[in-house]
This record gives C-alpha cells, sequence and structure tokens, in this order.
C-alpha cells in the first residue's frame, strides 16, 4: 500500500514497483526523474507521494524519458544518488544519452529502470531490454520477486556507486504489477543538499579522443562485474539429485521451482539474477555437474545464447536447451514451463488449468470513459471527414499512443497508423509527400510535449500539407494520470505551465485553433478549415479528461448533474448509440436510457441529439 511504502521497518504489502520506490529510499535517492508508461508508472507516483511526504530527495515527471535519463545523470555525476524509470520503449528514446553514459560512467550513482511488457499487456511491442546491456555494457539485474525488486534496487545503487557505471534494473509486468509482503530495513535520516561542481572534462565530454579511453575502462569495469556476480548472492546454485539442470533467470525462477514440484523432478536449478553481465565462473562451476541444462526465460534467448557461447568456449559436454521446447514470445506460466520440461525429459506434464479457465472470461475490449472528451473529438472528426467525403474529398488518420487511440473502433474508425510515441505527425509529415489523400495526425498532449514537437516543426519547414489535432486533455491520461509541462504540477510540488498553443505558433504554424471538444459543432468546423488549408494546420481541442473533472467535482462536494431521455421525443433515430457510443447510453429492448451513474454530465449527447430529446435532470 502507498503509505506502507515510507513505515519505518517491520513488513509492509507492496506492489513491485513500490518495493522498487522503497528500495530508492533506503538507497538514500537523492534526485528521481521519469515518464510514465505501462508498467512503470507507480514507481514515479510513489516517489512523487514520498516526496511531498519526506522532502529529502526530489524528483520530476520529465518531459521525456531522455530528458529522465540525463537529469538523474546529472545528479550521479555530481556524486549524488540518481535513478530514472521508463517503461522498456522509453530506453530507445533515452537510448542516445545512455550509450554515452555509459564511456563517462557516474561519480555517485545511477540506477535506470526499464519495465518491460512480454506479452505486450499495454505496450506496442515486447522488446527485451536485457539486450541493451550487451550493447550498451551497461549491468542488468532483474528481479523474481518483490522482495528481490525492494533489495536488489538498494543493490543496483551499491554496483554503480562502487564501479561508477550506471546500472539497469529490469522489471516487468507480472512483478510491477503483483503485491507481496516485504522485509523493510529503516529509511536513511538524511538532507537533500546541494554539492558544488568538480570539473573534469576528460571524462564528461566525450570528445572522440576522450571517449576512446573511456571505452576502454568501460569494458574493464564490466569484466570486473562478472567475476563479482559469480560471488553475489543474487545468483545461486541449488543442488537437485540429476545430471539434469535448469538455469532461470526473473519470473521464470518461481515458475520453475513450482513446475519441477509438479512434475517430481529434483533438478539442480542456476538463479541468474544478473543476466548481464553472466556469472561466467558460476555458469561455467554449474555445467561442469550436469549434462543437460534447459535455459528458462521470458522473450529472447538472451542467457541461452551466452551459456551456448561460454560452454563453447570452454569445450564442456553438455547439451544446452532453451527456445528449442519453449515459446519466445509472450509471458510464461508455470502450465508453459511445466509442458516445456515434460518435452524435454519425455515426460507426462500435469497441466496447471488455471490458464484454461482464464479463457473461460468474456473478452473486454477498452472503450472511451463516459464524458470523454477525446469521443467528442472522434464524433466531430468522423462528421467533418464524411461531410468532406461528400465532396469528393478523402482523408487518411496518422495516431499516435494514448487513450484516444482508441478513436481506430467503429464508428469513428479514425486511426489508419500507430507506431511510437509523436510518429503521429513523422508519418503524417511522409503521407504528404506519398498519399493522394488529405492527412491527419491524432495525437494527445502528453505525447505532444515528448516527441511532437521536432516532427511539428518538421512539417513546418518542409511545407507539409497536413492537419494535427492535439487532443488537450490537461493530463497524462493513459498511463494514470500523471502531470506534463502543460498542468500545474509537476511530481514535487508546483511548476509552471507551458502553454500549447504558444509553443505550436512559436513552431511557426499559422492555423492554430482551440475548441473546446464538448462544442462537437463548432470543432467539426473548425476541423474542416483546418483540413482544407494547404500547410501546416492545427487544432487544439481541449477539454479535461472526464475522470479527472468527476474528480474535482466529488472534492470539491458537488454532484455532476446527470442527463435522461425524454421517451416523448426520442423516436429511436439511435444515432446517440450509433454514432457517439458514449457507454452511458444504452437501448433497454424500448427506450433509450442514460444510465446515471456513469453519465459525466458533458452533455454531448443532448448537442447532437436531433429531436432535443435529451435533457438535463
Ligand atoms: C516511449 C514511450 N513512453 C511512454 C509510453 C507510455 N504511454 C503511452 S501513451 C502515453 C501518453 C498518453 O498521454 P496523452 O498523450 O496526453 O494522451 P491521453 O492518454 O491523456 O489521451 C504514454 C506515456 C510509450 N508508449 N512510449
Amino acid at each position: 500500500m502507498l503509505k506502507e511504502v515510507l513505515n519505518d521497518s517491520g513488513k509492509a504489502f507492496l506492489l513491485g514497483n513500490e518495493a522498487i520506490a522503497r528500495g530508492a529510499l533506503e538507497a538514500g535517492i537523492d534526485v528521481f526523474s521519469c515518464y510514465p508508461g505501462t508498467p512503470s508508472s507507480e514507481i514515479g507516483d510513489t516517489l512523487s507521494y514520498a516526496c511531498k511526504k519526506l522532502g529529502n530527495f526530489v524528483m520530476e515527471y520529465s518531459v521525456n524519458e531522455k530528458v529522465a535519463v540525463e537529469v538523474a545523470a546529472a545528479a550521479a555525476f555530481a556524486g549524488m544518488k540518481g535513478m530514472a524509470a521508463m517503461k522498456h520503449v522509453g530506453i530507445n528514446v533515452a537510448s542516445d544519452a545512455l550509450f554515452s553514459l555509459a564511456y563517462t560512467g557516474v561519480r555517485g550513482s545511477m540506477v535506470v529502470v526499464t519495465a518491460d511488457d512480454p506479452s505486450m499487456h499495454s505496450s506496442q511491442n515486447e522488446q527485451d531490454n536485457r539486450w541493451y546491456g550487451v550493447s550498451m555494457k551497461l549491468p542488468v539485474i532483474e528481479p523474481s520477486n518483490v522482495q528481490e525488486a525492494k533489495d536488489f534496487t538498494k543493490f543496483c545503487f551499491e554496483l554503480s556507486s562502487k564501479y561508477e557505471i550506471p546500472v539497469f534494473l529490469r522489471t516487468y509486468t507480472r512483478l510491477s504489477h503483483s503485491r507481496g509482503i516485504v522485509s523493510l530495513s529503516p529509511l536513511p535520516k538524511k538532507k537533500f543538499e546541494k554539492v558544488n561542481w568538480v570539473s573534469d572534462p576528460k571524462r564528461f565530454v566525450v570528445l572522440p579522443a576522450h571517449a576512446r579511453k573511456l571505452k576502454v575502462e568501460l569494458l574493464e569495469k564490466i569484466e570486473k562485474i562478472s567475476s563479482v556476480f559469480s560471488r553475489w548472492d543474487g545468483n545461486w546454485i541449488e543442488n537437485g539429485d540429476s545430471k539434469f539442470g535448469i538455469i532461470a533467470c526473473g519470473l521464470s525462477y518461481t515458475y520453475v521451482k513450482e513446475a519441477c514440484e509438479n512434475l517430481g523432478i529434483d533438478a539442480k536449478i542456476l538463479k541468474i539474477s544478473s543476466p548481464y553481465p553472466i556469472p561466467k565462473d558460476l555458469i561455467f562451476d554449474f555445467l561442469t555437474e550436469v549434462e543437460e541444462v534447459l535455459v528458462v526465460e521470458e522473450v529472447d534467448p538472451f542467457l541461452e545464447m551466452q551459456v551456448k557461447a561460454l560452454a563453447k568456449e570452454e569445450k564442456l559436454n553438455v547439451e544446452i536447451h532453451g527456445k528449442d521446447v519453449l515459446p519466445s514470445n509472450y509471458e510464461y506460466s508455470i502450465s508453459i514451463v511445466e509442458d516445456g520440461i515434460a518435452k524435454l525429459l519425455k515426460k507426462e506434464s500435469v497441466r496447471n488449468k488455471a490458464n484454461n479457465l482464464a479463457n473461460l472470461a468474456p473478452p473486454r475490449p477498452p472503450i472511451f470513459c463516459p464524458g470523454c472528451p477525446h469521443s467528442a473529438t472522434f464524433y466531430a472528426l468522423r462528421k467533418a471527414v464524411n461531410e468532406l467525403l461528400n465532396e469528393g474529398i478523402e482523408v487518411t488518420f496518422t495516431g499516435d499512443i494514448g487513450c484516444y487511440t482508441l478513436g481506430i473502433n467503429k464508428p469513428f474508425s479514425a486511426i489508419d497508423t500507430c507506431i511510437c510515441m509523436g510518429a503521429s505527425i513523422g508519418i503524417g509529415c511522409g503521407f504528404s509527400y506519398v498519399l493522394k489523400e488529405k492527412t491527419v495526425a491524432i495525437i494527445g498532449d502528453s505525447t505532444f510535449f515528448h516527441a511532437g514537437i521536432p516532427p511539428l516543426i518538421n512539417a513546418v519547414h518542409s511545407c507539409r500539407d497536413l492537419t494535427v489535432i492535439i487532443l488537450d486533455n490537461s493530463t497524462t491520461g493513459m498511463t494514470g494520470h500523471q502531470p506534463h509541462p502543460g498542468t500545474s504540477e509537476f511530481g514535487c510540488g508546483e511548476g509552471e505551465v507551458v502553454d500549447l498553443k504558444s509553443i505550436v505558433k512559436g513552431c511557426g504554424v499559422t492555423f492554430v485553433e482551440e475548441v473546446n471538444s464538448y462544442n462537437v459543432d463548432k470543432l467539426k468546423e473548425v476541423i474542416k478549415k483546418a483540413i482544407m488549408e494547404d500547410s501546416v494546420s492545427v487544432v487544439i481541442s481541449k477539454q479535461k479528461c472526464a475522470i479527472l473533472r468527476r474528480r474535482e467535482a466529488k472534492a470539491k462536494g458537488k454532484k455532476l448533474r446527470a442527463y435522461k431521455v425524454n421517451n416523448e421525443k426520442c423516436n429511436l433515430c439511435m444515432k446517440c448509440i450509433n454514432e457517439f457510443c458514449c457507454p452511458a447510453i444504452y437501448f433497454d429492448g424500448e427506450k433509450i436510457r442514460i444510465d446515471p451513474v456513469l453519465c459525466a454530465s458533458c452533455g454531448v449527447c443532448k448537442r447532437i441529439c436531433p429531436e432535443g430529446a435529451i435533457e438535463i435532470t
């Protein structure tokens, strides 16, 4: 629980992400920065809470992951303790800084949390960020339970400080979002105090001449760390009674334990919590004691390849398996691991039935919330493009990542592409070169600040014919309502609000109009006008996220007044259901009704009803 994160000692029932935050607090963190993204977001939300309560460290929700890493790195350059957290794809954004940070190293300590998402519960891809460890030459630590999540975070700070190197802590959805009882250590009594900068350009200015020397030092550091990992108690061997061994990493370790029990086998197990650099000596010892080994790890054969390479290098006579009997995609489960082991040992798998029961749950695809301003924007957009289509003007939609990606669904069908944050405008620039249709790029406010500004400048500079609709709901909605530069908070206090419209104008856009999203008639007209422009046009569709409106009303003791249908006037044309699709409006078989509990009082249904049959209660 959030409050328990600040307990002085004893035990607490924590979410994996809360445990990571607690680990950072126990380590005495000075500066924390993040950009939200599932499954990492609660690390930032917990440290934002802790920062306001403790006041002995600083934190910010940065504009994007690259900036987050740079902010934390600056603290570590100055001899302090910095940590940055993000989802796996955030590391792609931050990677430019990270590759060179590996060279400079740090004076204090720096931990970078990468939250991977096997099975893509809430992500556009399933990239395995352990590879970043190899290519950047940065250590990767991977916990397998909530206690380890806390303890290993602390360990990452210690390792980073000792070897003056940034360290990755790799978590993943199933750990970040599960709860467990965690034994706490006391929080250090510390103050936050500024320090003086000690200049060392040979280290912190990566000119080629400096970088060449730093690269050699980096290789030496990583070699040393590999031997440290062979002695670290986060990696260990469990002796079994057979010549069959299993090497397991992360959550797979816990699956392996149960799968072996279910199958009644007593395998030797090597638990690896440092997938990079691998503890070579420990793995060597393990391989010499077995004849056949199965490497169990989610997603890529990352350890498997390294173990095979080591066995070949050392000319060991051992058969190594992994992805030949286990899948390279999606999360594992006890039954998947059990099947893999059984297949290899030619045993009958005693399948765990829980997974099959999960399949019985009815599918519940995500939908816009009642009163979501994005529904109103997509309603107006769909109306606008239908009217333009009648005039022979066709439109393509480039989408972006956020709640508004749901505009892909019927009846709006207004997302043709979605790749990564900011790509709506970048792909829109490209489409405007090659497509006959007009292009509309749809992007959220947080996403615009994160990655939308450079492509907008690009569009203006290269004279593109492109309409950009910025959906400004004054929050980073999809990840849990974190602040962004367009809002008044920055994580640890009140900040300066950066005006979206001024930025758009500052990028050189001359057609910029801001419209209340709920004013669907005006919005439709403005969108049509914007699309008909032959240059870059920007429409800012502005209205606070309905969940926040509801919360604010509640906090002020105000009750939102629900709308209702006057069934005398309603002629069952179904436009409110078929064209607007508000989850609060339904047809009960005879009449259209509005669920007063769900209604968020946006009033859009009243505006669009041709019969004037919707009234405020
Ligand atoms: C590089 C990267 N970082 C973070 C995320 C997680 N993420 C998905 S959408 C989004 C922002 C959503 O906010 P906004 O653009 O304001 O749209 P809203 O959800 O409020 O409609 C974030 C942070 C991501 N997909 N990629």
